[in-house]
């Protein structure tokens, strides 16, 4: 299995989540200005859409779309979404809500868009960050234990972070909390994040 990622994008989350799944897999980095790889592939025969991430599993099956890949991978321990019979379902919520909501969002602070643009953005990345803060069931989102949907919230808090989006102190101490956890470190190591 490889994990195809570009240092703190949004394949952070799924380099996170893999490395909490307890997974074995490679990593490639991208290139996305020149869509190759490392190792000089090019990546649109990798994935034709052209962004990251792709997680290409075992049998060849390339997998895209960040939602797709953390469900998947939070299937493969039981363990990174809730329990009970509508665990998937309320997970796979959360992944939709970050997604579309909130990582969506963050585009005029990727754009070069212009001040006021900026601060819409803000306002309602703040808005949305600040439901999550308020759902929040525990030191997770669903309580005590860490989801694939916790790695994605976290990537967004790193991205207000370095954009200058003071989230609220909740929030805050949730990130000081996936900074500790070995497999944050290990994936924030590897990227050469630190
Ligand atoms: N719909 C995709 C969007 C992924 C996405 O926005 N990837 C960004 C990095 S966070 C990217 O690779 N952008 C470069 C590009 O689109 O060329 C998903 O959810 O996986």
């Amino acid at each position: 299995m490889k994990l195809y990622y570009s240092p703190g994008a949004c394949s952070l989350s799924d380099h996170i989540a893999l490395h909490e799944a307890g997974l074995s897999f490679d990593h490639e980095k991208v290139d996305l200005k020149a869509k190759t790889t490392q190792s000089g592939a090019d990546y649109l025969s990798i994935n034709p859409k052209g962004y990251v991430p792709a997680l290409t599993l075992d049998d060849g099956e390339t997998l895209t779309e960040n939602v797709a890949i953390l469900d998947w991978i939070s299937h493969q321990d039981g363990a990174l979404k809730p329990s009970g019979a509508m665990g998937h379902t309320h997970h796979l919520q959360t992944l939709a809500f970050i997604s579309t909501e909130i990582h969506k969002s963050f585009k005029p602070f990727f754009t070069g868009a212009g001040d006021e643009d900026k601060r819409k953005a803000k306002d309602m990345i703040l808005k949305r960050l600040g439901y999550l803060s308020d759902a929040m069931a525990g030191d997770y989102l669903f309580g005590d234990q860490v989801s694939a949907a916790d790695c994605y919230l976290f990537v967004m808090l790193l991205w207000s972070q370095k954009n200058g989006i003071d989230v609220p102190d909740r929030l805050s101490a949730y990130r000081d909390r996936m900074m500790a956890r070995p497999a944050v470190h290990k994936a924030m190591a590897h990227e050469g994040l630190f």
